[in-house]
């Protein structure tokens, strides 16, 4: 099957009890054990649920891996990857991630004894550098939150296999539609699902996937021990927004194509950050591994305009977290997605103040340019 097909048939796509088309949401805690101390298919929704188990079957498809998991969060995903390794153990990690992830690692792994280098992954000889005897795995995200850098998938693995250790993408900002880590030698992959992949702005949840045997067995141990898991509702939502995630990818693209021409010509407009432009730097490596370059722009405005004003000056594109539904989001990263990050490393790490950054939804794109120019003049 093609990635769309995969889409609507993949997972259960028939429930095997009534032939549903649509995956009923099995909303059971537990299920009835016929023998005592025997081996049921399920036994415990935390354990398993069919309805989880369609759409952690779903992404494995849609990532090219062998197994997936669905968790609470993108952050609960990410949680339960890093507790696939133990005190002392060292990481690379990219230097522009989530706020959340930055806290998740500053915050709470450092004090379980993880040990984390930051580096800019778009230079391959510190990410070589940065290993260490005791590192055990590369974590990154491309395109990045918020500034859409470009790591070398391909290469930065190829890098983390010399040296015996593995490649951990997070793919929220691409999503498997533009970008299949695993296929270019990583070995897991996560994702906040909340954002394309769902796709409505309407539920929260994390998956993994990995293409690795011993992993999906540990992570499967550690999902059913920590528990952080996505209930059978949620997972049913999720799948649902997963279905229409190309018809979407392909109007946000369009929408996105529109936004960025007239981002380019306004004269409000300071830098703009978005791997389609020919002179980003990111955009060769992005043109090697993405089927393209998504919705997801990052700008500033001219010196002396305040981002603050602009973007309580929109009326139709919402001034919210998050990103990848179908309306068009707005935030201002430092204030809000990134705020848990001091300021002396966000502006290090080249997030300032006033950089804004639009998810681009799949409204009419003439509505989105209006709002965007009644509210710079
Ligand atoms: C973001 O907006 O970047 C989140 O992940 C919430």
């Amino acid at each position: 099957m093609k990635f769309n097909t995969q889409l609507i048939h993949g997972g259960n796509s028939e429930d095997p009890v009534t032939g549903a088309v649509s995956t009923p949401i099995y909303r059971s805690s537990t299920f009835h054990q016929h023998v005592l101390g025997g081996e049921p298919k399920w036994e415990y929704s935390r354990t398993g649920n069919p309805t989880r188990a369609s759409l952690e079957k779903l992404i494995a498809e849609l990532e090219q891996g062998t197994a997936g998991f669905a968790f609470a969060s993108g952050s609960a995903a990410i949680h339960a990857v890093f507790s696939l390794f133990s005190q002392g153990d060292h990481f690379v990690v990219g230097s522009d991630v989530y706020g959340g992830t930055f806290r998740l690692i500053n915050k709470v792994l450092k004090r379980f004894g993880l040990e984390f280098t930051v580096v800019d992954m778009r230079d391959l000889a510190a990410v070589a550098d940065a290993i260490q005897d005791n590192t055990v795995a590369v974590y990154f995200e491309t395109p990045t939150n918020p500034l859409l850098q470009i790591a070398d998938i391909q290469a930065v693995a190829t890098i983390a296999k010399n040296h015996g250790i593995k490649t951990i993408v997070d793919n929220t900002f691409a999503t498997p539609y533009n970008q299949q880590p695993l296929t270019l030698g990583a070995d897991i992959v996560v994702h906040s699902a909340t954002k394309y992949l769902g796709g409505h702005s309407d539920v929260v949840a994390g998956l993994a996937v990995t293409n690795d045997e011993q992993v999906a067995e540990q992570l499967a141990f550690l999902q059913n021990s920590i528990g952080s898991t996505l209930g059978p509702d949620d997972s049913w939502l999720l799948q649902r927004g997963m279905k229409t995630l190309g018809a979407r990818m392909r109007v946000h693209q369009e929408n996105a194509d529109a936004v960025i021409e007239f981002l380019q010509k306004d004269p409000h407009i300071g830098k703009i950050y978005y791997p389609g432009l020919k002179d980003f730097s990111g955009h060769e490596v992005a043109t090697k591994q993405m089927r393209n370059f998504g919705a997801m722009i990052s700008f500033e405005l001219q010196a002396g305009l305040d981002a603050k004003k602009f973007v309580e000056s929109l009326q139709l594109i919402d001034l919210a977290e998050s990103l990848g539904g179908i309306e068009s989001l707005i935030e201002v990263p430092a204030v809000m997605t990134h705020g848990s990050i001091p300021r002396e490393i966000r502006l290090a790490n080249g997030i300032k103040d006033e950089l804004i950054r639009l998810s681009v939804g799949i409204e009419d794109p003439e509505d989105i340019i209006a709002d965007l120019q009644q509210a710079l003049n």
